[in-house]
């Protein structure tokens, strides 16, 4: 009858009511503390990735494990090229090419690029260029993906563990993109990523090992996880420690930093306080140190091949005047080493 569905459906509607309320009692626990004028908003885990992430690290330590139990130095040899060869496709690629166009490549090197930068599976070029543009274009905002201000962890790989802030989506409609959408390379790049991908970052790379010295996959398979885990570790430092540890030398009212050792282990882009005031220096740095940011020795190499041309840099008489302007005082151009 009438009365009985008007009960049942009352009673629906308390058990909805509440169940929502414990929804919203165990979201409370993970609330997230922003500055106290800032309305709180809430955390959404994204378990897939939390299981994912946590597959991938156990695996590394596994990996690790076998180098020393039964696994062959040139599998050991391979994956670390592999590394080198997939950061190059972030650090040349994604980052100063395509993110800040900070020169132009011919096609081949365009190429070899994107398939480096498939390799590092770091998302297709245009959601990590997308992603980074709205980096430097909301630092240390609510609106930034990684916002440096919500702490080491967050900025390292809890970012991508979680739902992004409705900042993110709304302010980074308004970075142009454009340039992308004209590049044939990235558009095919992300019409087939889905297959580029897990070829280049895992079945390859696995399967030579197996193939040319009859590595056991298993041990090539785990040495793939541990060679993943530390190109994304050593990535995710730039925006974590990059922006926690160092000094300030050309602005200090940001929070990216000089920081040699994520120099040392990212192929140059380390030089994090400098890259966010000069974001367009092929160099990504003042210095050329070769030693410490080899993605420049490399772009120099290619430009003397006629494959990377336009390098945009920065004369020195421009950071002197803006260091002075808005540096920590710690520039000096001869000895920036030990002034840091
Ligand atoms: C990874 C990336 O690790 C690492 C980047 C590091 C960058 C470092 C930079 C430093 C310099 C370079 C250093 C190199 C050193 C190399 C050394 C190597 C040895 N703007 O994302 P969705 C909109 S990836 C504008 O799903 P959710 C858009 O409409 C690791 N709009 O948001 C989008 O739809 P569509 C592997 C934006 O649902 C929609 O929102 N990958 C923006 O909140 C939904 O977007 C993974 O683990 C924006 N910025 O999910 C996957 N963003 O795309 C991780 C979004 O259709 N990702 N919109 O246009 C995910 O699972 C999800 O993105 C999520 C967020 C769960 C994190
Ligand atoms: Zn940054
Ligand atoms: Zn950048």
């Amino acid at each position: 009858t009438s009365a009985t569905l008007f009960l049942e459906a009352s009673q629906q509607n308390v058990h909805q009511g509440k169940s929502t309320a414990e929804k919203e009692s165990n979201q409370t626990s993970s609330v997230q503390k922003s500055s106290s004028s800032k309305p709180k908003y809430q955390w959404q885990i994204v378990w897939r990735n939390v299981f994912a992430f946590l597959y991938v690290h156990t695996a590394a330590v596994y990996g690790f494990y076998l180098l020393f139990n039964g696994t062959r130095f040139y599998t050991f040899a391979w994956s670390m090229a592999i590394m080198v060869i997939s950061a190059l496709g972030i650090t040349a690629g994604a980052h100063r090419l395509w993110a800040h166009r900070a020169y132009k490549a011919r096609w081949p090197l365009r190429f070899f690029l994107m398939i480096c930068q498939t390799i590092a599976f770091q998302n297709h070029i245009y959601e990590w260029v997308r992603d980074h543009r709205v980096h430097h274009k909301f630092t240390d905002t609510d609106a930034d993906p990684h916002n440096a201000k919500r702490g080491f962890f967050f900025s390292h790989m809890g970012w991508l563990l979680v739902r992004k802030h409705p900042d993110v989506m709304n302010k980074g409609k308004t970075v142009d993109m454009s340039d992308l959408e004209n590049d044939p390379i990235v558009v095919w790049q992300k019409r087939l990523y889905l297959l580029l991908m897990p070829l280049c970052t895992f079945i390859i790379p696995m399967w030579v090992p197996c193939y040319f010295w009859n590595e056991k996959p298993l041990n090539s398979w785990y040495v793939t996880m541990m060679r993943y885990a530390i190109s994304l570790n050593f990535t995710w430092l730039v925006n974590s420690a990059a922006h926690i540890w160092g000094m300030k030398p050309y602005d200090k009212s940001i929070s990216p930093v000089e920081n040699k050792w994520v120099a040392i282990l990212t192929a140059g882009e380390g030089w994090h306080n400098y890259h966010h005031v000069f974001p367009w220096d092929y160099k990504a740095g003042e210095l050329g140190f070769y030693k410490m940011n080899w993605t420049t020795l490399f772009l120099d190499t290619c430009a003397r091949f006629g494959l990377a041309y336009d390098m945009k840099t920065v004369p020195t008489d421009v950071i002197k005047k803006r260091s002075g302007r808005t540096g920590d005082g710690t520039w000096d151009h001869h000895n920036i080493e030990e002034a840091r």
